[in-house]
C-alpha cells in the first residue's frame, strides 16, 4: 500500500472531506495537524503552493481542497459515470465554495467596521444561496450532485461544522435538515464511521 500523508491544520474545513475520502477508499494515511505559528512558517517554503492541505502519496505532492478532492473522487469511483454528472459536481461545488469563501472572508476579517459591513451584505445574500444549495440537494435525492454519491458528498458533508461557524449559523441544519442528512449518509459509511470514530474532534 502506498504511504501516504495529508497535511492541514487542526480543523475540519474543507479538508475533513479529503479525510473521510481516504478513508472511504480504504487508504491510511498519517494525518498531520500541523501547528499554525512556528510549525508551519517552517513547513510553508517547502510546500508546492506555500498552504496547506498538502497531501503525499509515496513522495509526490498534491496540493488544493478541490484539486485533492476531485483526484481522490477519481480514484474511488466518486465522480459520476459521464461528463456530463461530472460537469454538474463541479458547478455544484464551486457554488458552494463561493459562499464557502465570502464567509470565511468576512469570519477571519479583523477590522471590525469591514467586517460589519460584510456581514450586512452576507445576509441579504444567504438566504438565496443556501435555498439553492437545498435545491440542489432536492433535485438529486438528497446528494449535491447527479443523484448518487459523489465525492462532492464527502467535501460538504465534512466541511458542515465549519460552515455552521463561518456562517454564524449553529441553527443552520435545523433550518436546512438535508444539510445533515447528506452528512449523516456520509458519516454512516462503515469505513468512514470507524475513521471518524478515532479522528481529534474540532470545532470547525
Ligand atoms: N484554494 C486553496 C487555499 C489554500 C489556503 O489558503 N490554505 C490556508 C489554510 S485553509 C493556508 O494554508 N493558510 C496558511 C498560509 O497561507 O500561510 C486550497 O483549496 O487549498
Amino acid at each position: 500500500m502506498s504511504k501516504v500523508t495529508l497535511y492541514y491544520f487542526q480543523a475540519k474545513a474543507a479538508v475533513e472531506g479529503i479525510r473521510t475520502l481516504l478513508a472511504y477508499g480504504g487508504q491510511e494515511f498519517e494525518d498531520r495537524r500541523l501547528e499554525f505559528g512556528e510549525e508551519w512558517l517552517k513547513f510553508k517554503p517547502n510546500t508546492p503552493l506555500g498552504t496547506l492541505p498538502v497531501l503525499n502519496i509515496d513522495g509526490k505532492e498534491y496540493a488544493t481542497c478541490l484539486a485533492i478532492s476531485r483526484y481522490l473522487g477519481k480514484k474511488y469511483g466518486l465522480i459520476g459515470d459521464n461528463d456530463e454528472e461530472a460537469f454538474e459536481i463541479d458547478q455544484n461545488v464551486d457554488y458552494i465554495t463561493d459562499m464557502r469563501q465570502r464567509a470565511s472572508t468576512t469570519y477571519w476579517e479583523r477590522d471590525e467596521e469591514i467586517k460589519k459591513k460584510q456581514q450586512e451584505e452576507n445576509a441579504k445574500l444567504y438566504p438565496a444561496m443556501l435555498d439553492k444549495i437545498n435545491a440542489m440537494l432536492e433535485k438529486n435525492d438528497g446528494y449535491i450532485a447527479a443523484k448518487k454519491l459523489t465525492w462532492a458528498d464527502f467535501h460538504f458533508a465534512g466541511m458542515l461544522d465549519y460552515l455552521k461557524v463561518i456562517l454564524q449559523m449553529p441553527d443552520l441544519t435545523d433550518k436546512y435538515p438535508a444539510f445533515k442528512k447528506i452528512a449523516e449518509r456520509v458519516y454512516s459509511i462503515p469505513k468512514v464511521k470507524a475513521w471518524a470514530a478515532t479522528a481529534p474532534h474540532t470545532e470547525l
